[in-house]
């Protein structure tokens, strides 16, 4: 049957890669073309993405996607810029943060990173205020309060030079997009994550950016994910080797979003952890819940594929372990994953647990020392060994996704049967392992790149290949290895485990 290959960008917040898929009605194969650093950078109290360096990084991608991957040399054509076999390219990325073009199109400074400082509770105060309170704010967005939601950036940068020249507003991927094709959209997904959507007419909610002082006109058009956009730029299509048929491709750029859309389920009533760096834990709705409990219980109504709603909460994950083995390397010390990971299997249980969304935890540094800081101020002895502090951050990740899948269902009226744990954590074996047990459910482990997949598979969409979302589960389903941790072990230890610090 018919396929088309196309180039996935996926921008994470420690890596960045270019992958290439091929798609088709019952074909789903994905491989790395080029994968690099994504080092964000500190510049006085400031922390900025390196956006041009992740730019870069697209481009050396694409060209190598270009190069391996080229048409039919049967067709005699000495131009190499009509000889590549991609036939669109879609970006995803994190959520939340965003570049500022001036009048000229030009970008106006680095983006900043979610994790700056600069969101102090002062300007989150002065925009529940500005809004009409948090409540108001929560039924018209349905977003989950995270410091770092976009309109609470945007806030802290009210009356600065740059956000008064500034003439357009472009999340991530859509920057990225902008400079490939010279086309301004907001793709939806990720639109539905910045605190100026409203989640129930899922547009743009111009009464929002003007209660913080924003000019709606900031905002670019929305574009839906799974549709054909503009072509590449010349420059573009010459640089990379890319023809001038290869064509963006509208996917669901928000990385959460595509990689829900990738969960190999079958059952609609499935609850799902989209484990990276962020553990995002929840279920799918047809529409959004915005009553207080659900904000009260810290449940965001981010927008999916087809309208559906990403009912899920933000977990620390496993940043916390990524960023204690950072601390270490930078010191000198041993920080190989599978020798700590060993030593964590080795180390004594449940000896000292922590609250992975304690605020102390978001930002970067000594996430050991604070981790010992949580011990002292909660009566435990801290993590004596490098072992027993993974051991720590992993059982406490497991606790709360059993915390907030609980949460998820209670709110919801769902039962829990199996669990879908999808993204890089996936191959942490422990993690899947001890999810399992401390929910006293099976867990479906993969596959690791989802976020990817569920590019590749929105791609498919737009091409006219694959039908819908259930068509795209199924595809994953049957063409991705995936691994089944049975629950084991005394669930009755993790449930007093789980009183220790506030989990249940
Ligand atoms: C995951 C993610 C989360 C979002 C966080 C910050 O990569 O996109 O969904 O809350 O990053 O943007």
């Amino acid at each position: 049957s018919a396929t088309r290959t196309v180039a996935a960008v996926d921008l994470g917040a420690a890596s960045g890669r270019v992958m290439v898929g091929r798609v088709g009605p019952d074909t789903l194969e994905l491989t790395e073309a080029h994968r690099f650093p994504n080092r964000p950078v500190q510049v006085g109290t400031a922390l900025h993405w390196d956006v041009l360096a992740l730019y870069q990084g697209v481009l050396d991608g694409l060209r190598r996607a270009a190069a391996e991957h080229r048409a039919d040399s049967s067709v005699i054509d000495t131009s190499a810029v009509h000889s590549s076999a991609i036939d669109s390219v879609g970006i995803d990325s994190w959520a939340v943060d965003y570049g500022l073009l001036d009048a000229d199109g030009a970008l106006l400074g680095n983006p900043h990173h979610y994790r700056d400082p600069r969101t102090a509770p002062e300007v989150i105060e002065r925009v529940w205020h500005q809004v009409g309170g948090v409540e108001a704010l929560y039924r018209t967005t349905g977003l989950q309060h995270l410091p770092f939601n976009t309109v609470f950036q945007l806030a802290a940068a009210q009356g600065s030079a740059q956000l008064t020249a500034a003439r357009t507003l472009l999340l991530i991927p859509d920057l990225i997009a902008y400079w490939l094709t010279g086309t301004l959209g907001a793709e939806a997904t990720n639109a539905s994550t910045t605190g100026l959507f409203d989640a129930t007419t899922r547009t743009w909610s111009p009464r929002l950016a003007k209660a913080i002082g924003l000019d709606p006109a900031l905002l670019p058009p929305l574009r839906a994910p799974g549709t054909l956009a503009g072509p590449l730029l010349p420059e573009v299509a010459a640089d990379t080797g890319l023809g001038p048929n290869t064509r963006l491709a509208i996917v669901a750029s928000h990385d959460t979003a595509s990689a829900v859309a990738a969960v190999p389920a079958t059952d609609p009533e499935f609850a799902y952890i989209s484990c990276g760096t962020w553990s995002l834990a929840g279920v799918e709705l047809p529409a959004p819940a915005l009553a207080e409990d659900s904000r009260l219980a810290g449940f965001t109504n981010e927008l999916g594929v087809d309208g559906t709603v990403r009912y899920l909460r933000n977990v620390m994950g496993l940043w916390l372990l990524d960023e204690t083995r950072r601390h270490w390397q930078a010191r000198g010390l041993p920080a190989d994953l599978d020798a700590l990971l060993a030593q964590a299997a080795a180390a004594d249980p449940f000896t000292s647990l922590i609250d992975p969304n304690d605020p102390r935890f978001l930002p970067p540094g000594d996430i050991p020392g604070r981790i010992r800081r949580f011990c002292d101020d909660t009566g435990q002895p801290a993590p004596a060994t490098p072992g027993a502090v993974v051991r720590c951050i992993l059982e406490s990740l497991a606790l709360a996704h059993r915390h907030t899948l609980r949460q998820a269902a209670a709110r919801t009226g769902r039962t829990l049967t199996t669990v879908h744990l999808v993204g890089g954590g996936s191959n942490n074996a422990l993690l899947c392992q001890w999810t399992a047990d401390a929910l006293g459910l099976p867990v479906i482990a993969g596959p690791a790149e989802a976020t990817a997949l569920g590019n590749v598979l929105m791609q498919g969409r737009a091409h006219g290949l694959v039908a819908d979302l259930a068509a795209m589960r199924g595809l994953v389903a049957r063409t991705q290895p995936l691994r089944r941790h049975e629950p084991s072990g005394d669930i009755g230890t993790w449930d007093r485990a789980a009183r220790r610090v506030g989990l249940t």
